[in-house]
């Protein structure tokens, strides 16, 4: 029997657009939006969760609009004291922002699970659906680059993605536990890879043991949204990662990488050539506007995604 849940995997900005769709047009029961925190780190004695705090932001109408990231309204009265006694103004943390930031790193030496405290701050944020971390324990991106192996936020803020990436790791995976909601896809109405960067944002996710073995033996539709339009990232450095990874650098290429984690993938109408390829890949395919430059853009797109794993379903190829 059909299941009633959604499980999206999501990381930064694009993966929190189509987060805050489905969550205007799901019921919050059911929906899972399952965060990458491979991009974490500690920075001036704090733990920052910038994913996590995108898509939490984001579900709870709080997001700087400009940005993506961060909080709306915000003031930079302590970054800009910081810089005055010669501290790091290079990763950008508004007032707003950072009493998230101190107390979450509070609550995690006191021991609670990043899980709990998020959990905490969702529900405090007026926030129905689930968010959760891909896992409570610590794990690193490292980019593997012709200037050295970088730390995640060194290389994408500090150094503007431009030294090419020659490989990835996620330090710290191979001894995480997933969070339950990752462990099993059995009994849901599907899982939705948001167009989130594959490399940085939803590979850390599936990095996490037992979490693509899940998802390749589920019996239930699963579908990716591109995050490139016309060979060109919506935001971040997707394409570029894509070129140096040697992967062809279009939506093509990432159906490619998702190909044994998918039933499904959706297209941009720009793309819209794409899809016999990517149907010969063994992938059904849906043509979609994925631009989401409004609110109702992210829930006409949702509302696509979600068409989308019921057809899959209806059809019983997955
Ligand atoms: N991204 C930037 O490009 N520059 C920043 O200064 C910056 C600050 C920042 C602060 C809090 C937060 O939650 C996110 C922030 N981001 C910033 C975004 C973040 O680095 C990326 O969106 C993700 O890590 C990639 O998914």
């Amino acid at each position: 029997m059909m299941g009633r849940k959604i499980v999206a995997l999501a990381g930064g900005v694009g993966g929190a657009k189509l987060a805050l769709g489905l969550a205007q047009v799901l019921p919050a029961d059911e929906l899972t939006v399952a965060v990458n925190t491979a991009d974490d780190f500690e920075h001036l004695g704090l733990y920052i969760c910038p994913d996590l705090d995108t898509v939490m932001y984001t579900l709870g109408g709080l997001a700087n609009p400009e940005t993506g990231w961060g909080r709306r309204d915000e003031t930079w009265n302590v970054l800009d004291a910081i810089g005055k006694v010669g501290g790091e103004t290079w990763f950008r943390l508004g007032d707003k922002d950072l009493a998230t930031h101190i107390e979450r790193t509070r609550r995690l030496r006191t021991g609670e699970p990043l899980s709990s405290i998020i959990a905490d701050f969702a529900k405090r944020f007026g926030i129905a659906p689930a968010i959760v971390p891909m896992c409570d324990e610590p794990v690193r991106t490292v980019v593997k680059t012709d200037d050295g192996d970088l730390a995640f936020q060194d290389w994408f803020v500090r150094l503007h993605c431009e030294p090419v990436v020659r490989s990835v790791r996620f330090a710290g995976v191979e001894t995480a536990k997933p969070h339950p909601a990752l462990r099993s896809f059995d009994g849901l109405r599907g899982v939705i890879f948001c167009p989130s960067n594959p490399f940085v944002s939803v590979a850390p996710i599936l990095a996490v043991p037992d979490v693509r073995v899940a998802l390749q033996r589920a019996k239930v539709p699963r579908i990716a949204v591109t995050p490139i339009v016309g060979g060109q990232a919506i935001k971040g450095p997707a394409a570029k990662m894509l070129a140096e990874l040697g992967h062809d650098v279009s939506a093509l290429g990432v159906a490619k990488y998702y190909q044994r984690l998918v039933d499904g993938f959706v297209l941009d109408v720009q793309d819209a050539a794409l899809a016999p390829e990517i149907e010969r890949l063994g992938l059904r395919v849906k043509v979609a506007d994925t631009m989401m430059h409004d609110d109702s853009d992210k829930k006409r797109l949702a509302e696509a995604a979600l068409e989308f794993v019921d057809e899959i379903a209806a059809d019983g190829r997955h």
